[in-house]
């Protein structure tokens, strides 16, 4: 039996060709089941279409779970670099963040009120910059810069 596939289909078929990413793919085989002719002539390409879209459904939620996995200590760089401020607690590097961007890191006077990287865009001249106050490691001591 012919499988008699409307433009719309073909169209919806062609978007999944051209799809790059997993969501896009996903998308366009939805489109596809829904719109299929429901026939004994697409009985084969419609458990096809149901096998590819559960293969790329299974490969999205891999990669999801793998961005949440990294997703505290990991920071998307933004603008022209991105500059992670390290050093031992009480130094000042939450302050200098919260002086030079528009992120409110925590301050004070005891080591350790930062947990995770938190990051700020500052700017100079017309270019950004992306900022990353990071907590201390617990083996490090206060070693302030300045005199107390
Ligand atoms: N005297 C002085 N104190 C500072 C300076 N920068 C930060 N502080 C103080 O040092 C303490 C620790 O600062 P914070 O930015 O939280 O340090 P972090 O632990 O390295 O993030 C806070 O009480 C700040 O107000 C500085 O340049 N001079
Ligand atoms: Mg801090």
């Amino acid at each position: 039996m012919p499988a008699n596939l409307t433009p719309l289909y073909l169209e919806a078929e062609k978007r999944y060709r051209e799809a790059k990413t997993q969501e896009e793919k996903i998308a366009a085989l939805e489109e596809m089941l829904a719109i299929i002719p429901k026939h004994k002539g697409t009985d084969r390409l419609q458990a096809d279409i149901k096998r590819r879209l559960s293969k790329h459904k299974e490969e999205s939620q891999k990669k999801k779970g793998a961005q949440i996995q990294r997703s505290i200590f990991h920071i998307d760089k933004e603008g022209a670099a991105q500059v992670v401020i390290i050093g031992p607690p009480n130094t000042g590097k939450s302050s200098l963040v919260d002086k030079l961007t528009k992120a409110s890191p925590e301050i004070a006077d005891f080591p350790h009120t930062t947990h995770k990287p938190t990051p700020g865009m500052a700017q100079y001249e017309n270019i950004q910059f992306q900022l990353v106050d990071t907590p201390p490691s617990p083996a490090n001591t206060s070693t302030r810069p300045w005199p107390t």
